[in-house]
């Protein structure tokens, strides 16, 4: 016990602010520099400023600059060394007048991270911020960046600086109006939320679930469709959709086969709903509702090696990608893509993601590349807790990602589970690489010792918190 105790004490005291560093302006801006084509003030709620500029409390910065549309660094701050090293997260509420923008063309803003250890900065990075140049009157842009994240971040710097740039078209570019700057950890998480222990509790229900349990070779329940979206000649991308690779082991899991078999790659590919496509009463869906679901899947890829293969639990919208781009989100829990090459392998990695436009806008956890390490020899349990506000990413039992971006947070229960296996070959125009980036070859051309690849499903399950 004595051993334990230290650990107990301290990610107990990590969790007690969440928020490691906070700017809102209600105070002294003097540490926030302008350059020389810059001025700061600090505004007060009425005075002619935007109410929505204004996100915590009463005061807000404006940033004005007069270098037209050139490069333009509007504010810099030196001071925040610590909080750069020791965080993981920057986030900051922006609002840009419409009359700020150009009429036409492109506007941005730039979150930028520089530092060193010397006198030559060692890192510099930055986060763009398209800006919609034909939002009525003006726009809120409520900003996380994962700056950790960046492969290029370094955090064994003695010295570092957040500035903020702007860079358009044409224009002036001014006033642009920041408030409530904060610098997280997104390790650090609520005492309830640091292990996934809480839906063993009265609170919460188990909903829906699938135990995989049946007969050896026998298909899975009919709640399990095919995959739709394909084209009409039941291919996608470049393998053919084959319901009939997923069975149950009689061992009590589901089956999902990849294999080459008379000139076609065979891909079962399962989902509960899709794309409005399959009528309501033979779709499952769901989504965070009033109270918060966690969704659970114990899933094992020790047998899924074929390179241009892949295999993933995830969620997917009926409505996906229109409207709101939140209500068509895409939510990777677990993607494996089995590679390894000369340079590097992601054997023991997945990726995970959410993705709100289709190739578009995506977000990733904060570790490098959004990749996560885990044993790919074991069995493993992935689990979604999700509720309007909140999404947290467990791999048995430990968060790997806290998503506290509402703007990638869909709040609506559409969203059918989905158990897949696509295959995209190399592209010999591309170095033989898929569009992972992995130098894969042709699915056909994997050793006779992957293939056919396996992957397996002990059972997924759906929990709800019950309603107060
Ligand atoms: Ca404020
Ligand atoms: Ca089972």
């Amino acid at each position: 016990m004595k051993k334990i105790l230290p650990i107990l004490l301290s990610s107990l005291a990590a969790a007690a602010s969440v928020n490691a560093w906070q700017d809102s302006f209600e105070g002294s801006i003097s540490q926030w520099e302008s350059s020389e084509g810059s001025s700061l003030r600090s505004v007060e709620q009425g005075a002619g400023v935007p109410a929505a500029a204004i996100t915590d409390g009463v005061k807000c910065l404006e940033l004005t600059g007069t270098k037209g549309h050139a490069w333009n660094q509007l504010a810099n701050r030196k001071d925040l060394t610590t909080q750069i090293k020791t965080s993981t997260t920057l986030s900051i509420d922006l609002y840009v007048p419409q009359s700020s923008l150009p009429d036409s063309g492109w506007a941005k803003l730039q979150l930028r991270m520089y530092g060193g250890q010397g006198g030559g900065a060692t890192f510099d990075i930055t986060k763009d911020i398209e800006l919609d140049l034909y939002a009525e009157g003006g726009k809120s842009y409520h900003v996380m960046w994962d700056y950790a994240a960046d492969p290029a971040f370094k955090s064994d710097v003695y010295w570092a600086h957040v500035g903020i740039v702007s860079i358009a078209s044409a224009g002036s570019m001014s006033p642009v109006y920041i408030d409530d700057v904060q610098f997280s950890d997104a390790h650090q998480i609520e005492a309830e939320l640091q292990t996934d222990a809480f839906i063993l509790g009265d609170e919460w229900s188990l909903i829906w679930n699938d135990e995989f349990d049946g007969e050896k070779g026998a298909a899975p329940a009919e709640h399990w469709r095919p995959g739709a979206i394909w084209r009409n000649d039941g291919t996608w991308r470049d393998s053919t959709l084959a319901h009939e690779e997923a069975y149950l082991d009689g061992k009590g899991n589901l089956t999902m086969r990849t294999r080459y078999k008379d000139g076609k790659r065979l891909a079962p590919y399962l989902v509960t709903s899709e794309d409005g496509t399959y009528s309501k009463e033979d779709s499952i869906t769901f989504g965070p509702g009033e109270d918060g679901i966690f969704i659970e899947w114990r899933a094992n890829v020790s047998q899924f090696k074929a390179h241009a293969a892949w295999f993933a639990l995830w969620l997917f919208s009926d409505n996906p990608y229109a409207g709101d781009a939140a209500l068509g989100s895409e939510i990777d829990v677990m993607e494996y893509v089995p590679y390894e090459g000369e340079n590097y392998s992601v054997m023991s990695k997945f990726n995970a993601a959410i993705h709100i436009k289709d190739g578009g806008m995506n977000i990733k956890p904060p570790q490098p590349y959004g990749l996560v390490t885990f044993d790919e020899t074991v069995w493993n349990t992935w689990g979604l807790y999700w509720t309007k506000d909140i999404q947290v990413y467990y791999l048995n039992g430990e968060p790997y990602w806290i998503n506290r971006n509402k703007q990638y947070i869909s709040t609506d229960d559409t969203h059918g589970i989905r158990l897949t296996v696509e295959i995209a070959n190399g592209d010999p125009a591309k170095g033989n690489k898929n569009h992972w980036g992995h130098a894969v070859g042709r699915f056909e051309d994997n050793a006779a010792d992957k293939l056919p690849s396996y992957a397996y499903v002990d059972y997924v399950r759906v929990y709800r918190k019950n309603a107060k």
